[in-house]
């Protein structure tokens, strides 16, 4: 996934018009590490208010090997694909009640009532005590608030957090009768009715029974389906975090347990923290697992994949993908490493450069008639000539790029020739469809072959 001098080029221009790095493939971005996504539809767009974990800085003097998060950035896409990086939205320095030291802004979400858009957000109090009280006994989350005109801030935080709530991980959910509830966690799920501004809770929070009392619970989302009110969750049902859900005919319950949403992650991340969107008759799950950092989970990056209902509202178990839900174009540089399925024996992925994870992976077919297949490419109208592969290998080696199956329509064949360095080889392309296929990539001679990346032009 190591992108040309064009496209660095094309990425720093990019980034001063604040785009980010981010692909239609997981995960979402690729430039920072992000977590705990929050999904929203305002404006006809996605916006996607994660939380961003970073190494920890020199200044750092918390807990060591856990997350370090000092602000939050928001994402949009109107396409699922290519997603825009607004900037920083909010800082722990730009808050009056936060410890400014504690680098805990950790996950939050964000929604829109009557003009305005609430963001809410868990971090560490001052240790002053400022709010309440002269004493504190010993640093706390609490749960703030910051309001903005437009999705994307710039977000103004209120001077004090939202009283009578302890906890992290803020979810909202705004019924149909406009009444708004706030969900959080603090070992257990709560709830408490918001009043009309927003920024104050109604009355006391009350604790969701009949959720798993063994294994810790957090990271509520809740949401409405067809009168059904749904409240999912992380759990540490065996090990590492899992997703659940329960169900119930009102916002604050009584929910009943229903089932698993997302099994343990196999790259043994522990934590996992999501949000479920709607978009264009399909939904999604977006959640996060430690891509980019597989020797440390609290560095994490953000994923999405479809995620579907059973005729009686039940959610069915969401298979975690690399390929993600995004249509790529076929004129784009395709990350064939984020593959939708792979020969049994013969392809290995790894990433380009160990030092730097963000440039992302390559895919390495190590013996003959080794594929990956890789789903909904874009080929438009279809009138692409060549086929380009970034690669190298040891001697030389061919690669075959066909449409739809393995043995489907012969779209070229390109020949890698000796290069100990990447090197962009390219072949005259056949048969190119109209619209959206998949493509499958078969080494079918030659040495061993690692390929960044494939495109038709
Ligand atoms: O990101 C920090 C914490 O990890 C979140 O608040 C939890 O939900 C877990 O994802």
């Amino acid at each position: 996934m190591k992108k040309s001098l064009g496209y660095l080029l094309i990425l720093g221009v990019a980034g001063f018009l604040k785009t980010s790095s981010a692909f239609a493939t997981n995960p979402l971005i690729m430039d920072q590490f992000t977590a705990d996504p929050t999904a929203r539809i305002f404006d006809g767009k996605i916006y996607v208010y994660p939380s961003h974990d970073i190494k920890a800085p020199p200044e750092y003097k918390g807990k060591p090997d856990w997350f370090v998060m000092e602000d939050y950035h928001v994402f949009s896409s109107d396409n699922l694909t290519n997603w825009k990086d607004h900037g920083k939205i909010l800082s722990q320095t730009s808050v009056d009640w936060t410890d400014p030291t504690a680098y805990a802004m950790w996950a939050p979400d964000c929604v829109f009532k009557d003009g305005k858009y609430y963001f809410y957000f868990p971090a560490i109090a001052k240790p002053e005590g400022k709010n309440e009280g002269a004493e504190p006994k010993r640093p706390e989350f609490r749960i703030g608030v910051a309001v903005s005109d437009t999705p994307y801030g710039p977000f103004k935080p209120l001077t004090t957090y939202i009283q009578g709530v302890r906890g992290i991980d803020p979810n909202v959910l705004i019924d149909k009768d406009g009444t708004a509830y706030l969900y959080y966690s603090q070992g257990k799920i709560f709830v408490a009715k918001l009043k009309p501004n927003m920024t104050e809770i109604d009355g006391e929070p009350l604790t969701i029974d009949n959720l798993p009392t063994k294994g810790l619970l957090e990271g509520p989302f809740a949401f409405e389906r067809k009168g059904t009110y749904y409240l999912t969750y992380p759990h540490v049902e065996n090990k590492i975090e899992r997703l659940e859900y329960a169900t119930a005919s009102s916002p604050m319950g009584p929910f009943k347990q229903a089932g698993v949403i997302l099994d343990e992650s196999e790259s043994g991340c522990w934590t996992v923290h999501h949000s479920i969107l709607d978009w264009k008759g399909q939904s999604y799950l977006f959640y996060h697992d430690r891509d980019l950092s597989p020797n440390f989970d609290k560095n994490r990056s953000i994923r999405a994949d479809k995620l579907f209902f059973n005729a009686d509202g039940s959610i069915q178990k969401v298979k975690p993908t690399l390929r993600g839900v995004g249509l790529v174009d076929a004129k784009s540089e395709i990350q064939i490493d984020r593959y939708s399925e792979k020969s049994a024996e013969g392809v290995a992925i790894s990433f380009i450069d160990q030092a730097n994870t963000h440039a992302g992976w390559k895919t390495s077919f190590n013996a003959a008639n080794s594929w990956v297949r890789f789903n909904e490419v874009d080929f438009g109208r279809g009138a692409q000539k060549s086929v380009k592969v970034r690669a190298k290998s040891g001697t030389s080696g061919t690669l075959e790029i066909h449409l739809d199956k393995q043995d489907g329509p012969l779209l070229g064949r390109v020949k890698i020739d000796d290069a100990t360095d990447w090197k962009i080889s390219s072949a005259t392309a056949k048969k190119i469809p109209k619209g959206v296929h998949d493509i499958f990539v078969t080494q079918t001679s030659g040495d061993a072959v690692e390929v960044d990346w494939v495109s038709f032009k």
